[in-house]
């Protein structure tokens, strides 16, 4: 399994705009994540009297060692309560085929004021329409993608279409075309969600992302009749 799997968070702040032109500082941290060990790239970038410019450092150890280091770079180059900060989180990996199929692809989620944005690039797929979910964890090991656990359902709700006044799970993202070619496309978009926060009804990090053979009638229970898990990734860093 090679998928690459990454957090990119970048802060920018701003100082005290006494001068005529705006100083500006961006700190952006890519964490890539391996089974034994992480390594985190850490940009500065910094904009004095209009003068760029930038440095980079290279952190690589334990996940735990490099998050640590990450947190007091950042805490340097851009002090809380002294600076603006804004984070921008960002994930990729990549989907796996399963139960026979040979459906891949590469899924980018990225949190930013307070929204997040799924990605999907897709192939390998029968033309028509297909399922895409969250289910419940990320775990892929299985062959027809059941480890997974059924919908991501933090709400207890019943499934449906997405903003459904009747309910629906906060994973059934739901239906998307693929063309003669086999391949297709899902962008969406929530304030529902967020990437590694602490509110479990929002959170989707530690869950997984399935692709279904069929198309979710958006009404049978639990979850839409959409036929077999074509394809998985767990959804971490
Ligand atoms: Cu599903
Ligand atoms: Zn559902």
């Amino acid at each position: 399994m090679s998928s690459c799997l990454c957090l990119l968070l970048a802060m920018s702040c701003q100082n005290t705009p006494k001068k005529e032109k705006e100083d500006t500082k961006t700190v952006e941290v890519k964490v890539e994540r391996t089974d034994s060990l992480s390594k985190a790239t850490v940009t500065t970038k910094k904009t004095v009297n209009g003068k760029v410019s930038e440095e980079v450092q290279v952190i690589e150890g334990t996940h735990e060692e490099v998050m640590k280091k990450v947190a007091v770079l950042t805490e340097e180059a851009a002090p809380e309560g002294n600076s603006e900060r804004k984070t921008v989180k960002k994930i990729q990996f990549q989907l796996d085929p399963k139960s026979g199929s040979s459906t891949s692809g590469m899924v980018t989620l990225t949190e930013e004021d307070g929204k997040v944005t799924f990605e999907a690039q897709l192939s390998g797929m029968s033309e028509g329409t297909h399922a895409i979910h969250i289910h419940e964890q990320a775990d892929c090991s299985s062959d027809d993608g059941k480890s997974s656990g059924g919908h991501w359902n933090p709400t207890f709700e019943n499934h449906g279409a997405w903003g459904s006044k009747d309910g629906f799970h906060r994973g059934d993202i739901g239906n998307f075309n693929a063309d003669a070619s086999g391949n297709g496309q899902v962008v969406f978009s929530t304030d529902l969600w967020c990437l590694d926060c602490e509110d479990p009804v929002k959170n989707i990090l530690g869950k997984a992302v399935i692709v279904h053979q069929g198309e979710d009638d958006l009404v049978s229970q639990p979850s839409g009749a959409a036929g077999a898990r074509i394809s998985c990734a767990g959804i971490i860093y």
